[in-house]
């Protein structure tokens, strides 16, 4: 499958978003990431669906919404998912997992799930099957800027060994170095953060750019 970017939006300049949209329509970006955190299932706050709405009233670039909050069968309505969107939940954070990912399928987005790096790939097993993404958490959820756990890039490789139709997101210290490694174990999607296309020292288009010449190689 095509290496798809998806720019970390709590990265982003929130005073001058608009034109930060703008460089991801012209260099056909694949999704917005969107953080949303609740201060308990991550020690963090971040963007929510107000932040949400607004996008969607700027752009036609698909969400990816990665929603890092307890209990996210409740939270579902309030993001009003698309056609085309992606929204991944916590393997950790419900006890009604195969529900909530049933929920997102109703409202015909691209259910997906994530699992935190202490996670095992095997707790999976049973919901591979309803999901369109499995999001790899490749550092600890709640903030960027963090280093890389080694050991996620193993998980990468463990789960696109199984030969399922399945799309595999990374999330976290996705730098151009770890981008390569990680495509090479068989990432799909590539969540760009502080470590690549917000690096302080290059353009956002320079980032885009070097990023996608990272993963074609
Ligand atoms: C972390 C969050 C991520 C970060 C992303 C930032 O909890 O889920 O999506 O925004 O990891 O990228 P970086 O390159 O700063 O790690
Ligand atoms: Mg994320």
């Amino acid at each position: 499958m095509r290496a798809k970017l998806a720019p970390s939006m709590m990265c982003a300049d929130f005073i001058n978003l608009e034109k930060d949209i703008q460089v991801f329509e012209r260099a056909g970006v694949d999704y917005l990431h969107i953080d949303i955190m609740d201060g308990h299932f991550v020690p963090n706050f971040t963007l929510g669906p107000d932040f949400v709405r607004a996008l969607r009233e700027t752009t036609d670039i698909p969400m990816d919404i990665h929603l890092m909050v307890e209990r996210p069968e409740n939270y579902i309505e309030l993001f009003q998912p698309q056609a085309g969107d992606i929204v991944s939940v916590h393997q950790e954070s419900t006890v009604h997992l195969h529900r909530v990912l049933q929920k997102i399928k109703d409202f015909g987005a691209r259910p997906a799930v994530a699992i935190n790096p202490a996670t095992p790939v095997m707790l999976l097993k049973d919901v591979l099957w309803d999901v369109e993404v499995v999001l790899i958490m490749t550092v600890n959820p709640g903030f960027a800027g963090q280093r890389l756990v080694p050991a996620t890039l193993s998980k990468i490789a463990e789960l696109r060994s199984m030969g399922l139709p399945i799309e595999i997101e990374v999330d976290g210290n996705v730098s151009f170095e770890n981008a390569a490694k990680m495509r090479r174990a068989g990432a799909d999607i590539f969540v760009a953060g502080s470590s690549s296309i917000f690096r302080k020292d290059m353009t956002l288009e320079e980032g885009i750019k070097r990023l996608r010449e990272a993963l074609s190689e």
